[in-house]
Formats: structure tokens, sequence, C-alpha cells
């Protein structure tokens, strides 16, 4: 069992964590992983948003002998994709957890039948994509991307300049990206079988595009978290715990000083290592946040709605889920219902992603 002490950040942690319940949760730094360079490098920076992309719809590459070979590799890298029916169900809830998130009001969705992943995208995976396309993250663009100061090493942590004032636990790490989710002297080599991390939402939905998936919508995501029960709180019912077993890898103890890691997991834990829910599926909730493909907003109306895509435009995009970072006392968010945004250009050492598809009809 791993214990992790964060004794630098006892102080800092103080004036937060003394904070109420209701008030923490909002605090929870889930949704400030802004990157501030964004705005200073003005534009030029986004000219350059397709790169990753085109590799894969130059039809040149895509009869090439190459292509071709990493065809059959790729088909059988991407992971199993479940086919679940569709139909009427209730999206969201009347009891939210986080009221301002906007989890409610609870609404009757339609979805048509739909393919989803049965876990998220892992470092091997994502490792044959940058392989074969030769995709350059965002995080690697910008030079860094944000951890989680538990994970970080000391050498890492003494290099650090500044955190984020509300969530002083997210650092911007130089040289943290997928291949190094802990800054520069860290690396994927034990993980190949963990989620992959430091994904903005254009890397997640590149990724999807190749795999000739897209992103799930949040309807579709929610649908897929919620395994055919109606209303529970979690994938697998309203107990967290059932027979005193743990069902995802979230955060035990006091956060963000003290993971007991009683799930056995102090950070990301390999895929499928936790019950699939009714449609078998892995981690719809805890062990990473998922990008969904929606723009955020908080206000949703009780109309019937049918195969919803969210707003039109937006800042952010939605994230579901939650991760091994979630506690109830600062992060209630590993309930289907729950939600969470960040602007796109985002990555983080808590932050991946599945596929979806339609199905044909
Ligand atoms: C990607 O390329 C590296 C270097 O050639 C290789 O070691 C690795 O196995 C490749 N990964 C996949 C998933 O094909
Ligand atoms: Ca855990
Ligand atoms: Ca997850």
């Amino acid at each position: 069992m791993e214990v992790c002490v964060y004794s630098v950040w006892l102080l800092v942690c103080v004036s937060v964590c003394v904070r109420s319940e209701d008030e923490a949760a909002q605090h929870c730094g889930c949704n400030t992983l802004h990157r501030p360079r964004a705005e200073e490098e003005g534009e030029g920076e986004g000219e350059e948003e397709g790169d990753g992309g085109r590799n894969v719809q130059n039809p040149l590459y895509k009869y090439s002998e190459r292509a071709n070979k990493e065809s059959v590799d790729k088909e059988d890298s991407l992971s199993k994709m479940v086919l679940l029916p569709g139909g009427w169900f209730l999206m969201g809830t009347d009891d939210p957890g986080i009221p301002q998130d906007g989890e409610g009001p609870q609404r009757h969705v339609w979805l048509d039948p739909f393919y989803i992943d049965e876990h998220e995208v892992t470092n091997l995976q994502f490792q044959l994509f940058t392989n074969t396309t030769h995709h350059v993250t965002e995080a690697e663009r910008f030079g860094d991307s944000f951890v989680f100061e538990g994970l970080l090493s000391e050498e890492v942590k003494s290099s650090l300049k500044h955190a984020v004032a509300a969530a002083p636990w997210w650092s911007p790490v130089k040289g943290a990206d997928w291949r190094h989710p802990e800054g520069p002297d860290s690396s994927i080599t034990h993980r190949m079988d963990h989620p992959v991390l430091h994904v903005s939402w254009a890397d997640a939905q590149m990724y999807c595009e190749w795999a000739g998936r897209r992103l799930p919508t949040e309807a579709e995501w929610e649908f897929s978290c919620r395994g055919g029960l109606k209303d529970r709180l979690y994938p697998w019912g309203n107990k967290l715990m059932p027979r005193e077993q743990h069902y995802a890898n979230l955060w035990q103890g006091e956060f963000p000083n003290h993971n007991t890691a009683e799930d056995g997991f102090a950070q990301t834990s390999p895929v499928k290592k936790f019950p699939a829910n009714a449609f078998g599926l892995y981690d719809m909730v805890g062990n990473v946040w998922e990008w969904t493909a929606d723009w955020w907003s908080v206000h949703h109306t009780r109309d019937h709605a049918h195969n919803p895509k969210g707003p039109e435009t937006g800042s952010d995009r939605v994230k579901k889920g939650g991760s091994y970072m979630c506690h109830k006392s600062y992060c209630y968010r590993y309930r289907c219902a729950a939600r969470s945004q960040n602007t796109p250009d985002s990555s983080a050492s808590n932050l991946g992603f599945r596929c979806a598809a339609d199905a044909t009809p």
C-alpha cells in the first residue's frame, strides 16, 4: 500500500480544508486547469491545430504499403466496443450532489443505438496512434501540463514556480506529457495498460477519428455509465462499496494530503481492474476523467430530447466520471450525473478519454 504525505502543502491547504463540504466541492480544482499562455501567445499557435491529423487525412498516406501494414496492427490494438441499444433514459438528477455543475434537472433523453469503448484509451493504444500518425499532443507543443503535486519527485517540485490559486495541488510542470506523466524524470514504461494522460480534447478527438470512431456525447457517456439502472448514483447502484468492495479507483483518506490507496492504487490503475457495470463497461467512474464531445453549459430544461449534442458553441468541453483523485469531501463527482469542464486545450494527470461510434443501421 502506498501512503503519500504532502507536507509541503499542508500549510497552504489548511485554509482550503476548513471549508464546508459543499463549498469545498466547488473548489476541487477540477475546472481550473487553464493554460494562461494560450491567450498570451496569440493566434499563431492555433494555426497548427490540425497538424497531427493531417497524416491521417492524406490520401497518399492512406494507400501506402506502410499504412496497410499498420492498419492490421491498428485493428488489433483498438478497444473492444460494446453495442448499446439506446432508447429512452433519465439523464441528470433532481437530487444534485453539486447543483452549480448543472447536474439537474432530470430529463428524458432518447438515444439511437451506439457503440462505446469498453475501457479508457490506454498508453499502449495511444502509442500506436502517435507512432503511425506522428501526432504531437498539445501538452508536448505547449511544453507543459498539469500534474498533481503529490505525484512529483522532489527534484521536479523544487523547480516549480506557481500553482493554481484555487487548487494548490495542481502544478503546471514543464516537460510533463503523456509519455512523462509526472514530468521529464518519469515514464510510462510500466504503465502501458493504464489510461493515457495529458491529452487535450483535440488530441482525444484526433485519436478517435484515427480509430474510425468519435468522442461520445455527454448523453451517450451518461447512458453508458448508468448501465441500464434508473436514477442511481453509481454505475453499480447507490451504495459506494457494496459488500465492502471497491468498485472504482477513487481517493481514500484525506484529500489532498493523505491517500491511503485502500483500493490498491494511489494513482491511475490498469484499465479493467475494477468490476464492469451491467453493460460490460469498465472505470466509467474513477481512474481518469473522460472527455466528451459536448460544449459545457449548466442550463438544461426538462424538455424531452433526441440524441442531444449539447450547446452549439462554448468555451469549455464537458468531462465525466471523476478520477483517482476524487474524494467525497472535495470532488464528489464520481457519479453518473456529475460533470465538470475544462478548456479544450487543457491536459492533466487525471484526464483521459474513451471513444464511441455510430451503430450502422
Ligand atoms: C512505437 O514505436 C516504438 C519505437 O519504434 C516501439 O518501441 C513501440 O513498440 C511502438 N508502439 C506500438 C504500440 O506499436
Ligand atoms: Ca485509488
Ligand atoms: Ca473513468
